[in-house]
């Protein structure tokens, strides 16, 4: 288990590796952090000796990631727990940066999404994060946050996963609080589930856990970014929000599916092929599960009462060329999230070339290159 020290010391590696500059260590006294772990769902105060120096001001930066063997149906609504694990890959370059400051001026928290007041839906949600934060730290605070996304918000990228990731880490640096990166992971699940993978790079598993309070579920590392060279290609086939957001969609779903205990059962080979194809580097593999996984999901929604549909026509068109491709020899497989867009893996080598078969594509806006990216890191502030 990792302590609250190392972590604190990667995300300065990172951070260094980013070539950003040296990271604010000084934020923490780290000589304080003595490695226990705190209940990700626990409403109490952290232990005095978790809480050190609070700075009023955190920033952080975290990429989306795209679901291999994918997170569809909460066992818990209100925790964000999950039935099933998933595996994902974390974005290169499609990232949000959020910056958070707790300011003794404020009456309300003040939020901000690319530059616009947040709407009501969403500054509740923000809101109630922040008061989870609020409560594990003893800040007392509004906050003023700010958040933004260099990609299409809402429209099935994943921009919830980047977002939670990189909010949980610069509102828990601005509140003083230690964690490690399993905690971390953890509390930004309760944001979004799927950012509990975004709080790593690379290969990232969330595990669905057992126990009731959460404690069990939070995402883990299976391989760094550098383990496979794996090239990523997003079509954007809409940049506009979708009609019924994953929250909605996944609770329709388990609740009005009569399929979606056929999705449970066969999850779990899914997840399987997944971490083995990324154990031993095997793209077909890989592909191949990811693909049915992805089509498994997508039908278990279109069997939901009323039912969802997240495609578009241009979603299909690519699709199909992808499917093309593949019987000219590309070696090229599809995954969609809860949304119109498409991400498709293949060798990095053929990246270039899987791009210039999809920009062709009636349907296709925007084609976004991307490959495994690392995790959360922290941005110094001032
Ligand atoms: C995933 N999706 O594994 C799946 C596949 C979309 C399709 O996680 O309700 O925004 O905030 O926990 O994480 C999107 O759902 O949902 C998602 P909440 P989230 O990536």
């Amino acid at each position: 288990m990792t302590s609250c020290r190392a972590q604190d010391i990667r995300l300065t590696e990172r951070f260094r590796t980013a070539g950003q500059g040296p990271e604010s260590t000084s934020a923490f006294d780290l000589s304080c952090c003595d490695g226990r772990i705190i209940a990700d769902n626990d409403e109490r105060r952290l232990a005095p000796d978790r809480v050190v120096n609070v700075m009023g001001s955190g920033a952080a930066r975290a990429q989306a990631n795209v679901a291999l063997a994918k997170y569809w149906g909460k066992r818990n609504e209100a925790l964000n727990l999950p039935y099933t694990g998933s595996i994902s890959i974390t974005l290169a370059g499609l990232e949000t940066f959020a910056q958070v400051d707790f300011d003794a001026s404020l009456q309300s928290d003040s939020l901000e999404l690319n530059g616009v007041a947040a709407k009501q839906d969403e500054a509740r949600k923000l809101s109630s994060f922040l008061d989870l934060i609020r409560r594990q730290s003893g800040v007392s605070r509004r906050a003023r946050v700010e958040l933004r996304s260099n990609f299409p918000v809402a429209a099935g990228l994943a921009s919830s996963a980047s977002t939670f990731a990189a909010f949980a880490a610069a509102a828990t640096r601005a509140a003083g609080m230690c964690l490690t990166d399993q905690e971390l992971s953890a509390l930004a699940r309760r944001g979004s589930g799927s950012a509990a993978r975004s709080v790593f790079g690379g290969f990232v598993e969330w595990l669905a856990g057992e126990a009731d309070d959460g404690t069990d579920s939070y995402a883990t590392q299976l391989a760094p970014p550098e383990h496979w060279d794996l090239g990523i290609v997003v079509a954007v086939t809409a940049a506009e929000p979708k009609a019924v957001g994953s929250r909605e969609g996944m609770a329709r779903t388990a609740k009005e599916s009569p399929f979606f205990p056929v999705w449970l059962q066969v999850h779990d080979a899914d997840l399987e092929a997944v971490r083995a194809a990324i154990r031993v580097r095997d793209l077909a593999l890989l592909g191949q599960a990811a693909e049915r996984n992805c089509l498994a999901m997508h039908a278990v929604a279109l069997t939901a009462r009323p039912p969802l549909l997240y495609w578009n026509p241009g979603t299909i068109a690519v699709m199909q060329r992808v499917w093309s491709l593949r019987e000219q020899g590309v070696e090229a497989y599809f995954s969609i999230d809860a949304g119109p867009q498409v991400k498709i893996l293949c060798p990095m080598e053929q990246r270039d070339a899987v791009a210039d078969g999809i920009r062709g594509v009636a349907g296709v806006q925007r084609v976004l290159l991307s490959q495994p990216g690392s995790g959360v890191q922290h941005v110094e502030v001032g």
